[in-house]
């Protein structure tokens, strides 16, 4: 039997917002709220894809391929926290519709793939703190972090010692349509 890996395609964070947002949750949080996500891993999910076959893989990356759409714009000026799933996030007020476009393409390529996707709606967000099941103090939302997104991938979730860390499968550059 093939090799099967939890995989999710996601848009990463900008190099520099993450740093920011690193220094403002160190600033912002208490130590005891949870675990912090490393910097490297701030990512949005756009489809979660669990485990699948290496065949399966495939036909999901030929199909994100045939996406095309624009890039937009993504603002995390919200957080929140589910205290059963034990998430602490940040995450956008209102979401792009470039954003609940794109995903909503490539939960529905997965689900037609055969994916278990969950039927509740999209909900965009940056895992900030995992392990966070006790109440949290949740700042003023008077913060904001903007950027261009110009690509998304297809991640594998690695672990080893210890730490979580993602890898790059394959990425798409979203593009404005030439007329
Ligand atoms: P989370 O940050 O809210 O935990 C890699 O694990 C990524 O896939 C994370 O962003 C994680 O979301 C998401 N993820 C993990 N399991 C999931 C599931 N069953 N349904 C949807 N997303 C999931």
């Amino acid at each position: 039997m093939s090799e099967q890996k939890r995989v999710f395609f996601g848009i990463a964070l900008p190099e520099e917002s993450s740093q920011s947002v690193i220094e403002w949750r160190a600033a912002t949080f208490a130590e005891e709220t949870g675990r912090p996500i490393a910097a490297a891993n701030l990512h949005l999910t756009l489809a979660f894809l669990g485990e699948i076959s290496a065949e399966k893989r495939r036909a999901l990356i030929q199909m994100a391929g045939k996406i095309k759409q624009p890039p937009f714009t993504l603002k995390l000026d919200d957080a929140g926290h589910w205290p059963r799933s034990g998430v602490v996030w940040l995450g956008p007020k209102q979401a792009p519709r470039g954003l609940l476009q794109l995903a909503g393409l490539l939960r529905s390529q997965a689900a037609r793939s055969g994916c278990y996707q969950s039927p509740l709606p999209f909900h965009p967000h940056v895992t900030l703190f995992r392990n966070a099941h006790q109440p949290v103090a949740l700042p003023p939302r008077n913060f904001s972090w903007q950027f261009r997104v110009e690509r998304f991938a297809l991640f594998e979730s690695l672990f080893s010692k210890g730490r979580t860390r993602y890898r790059e499968l394959a990425s798409w550059e979203l593009q404005q349509e030439i007329l």
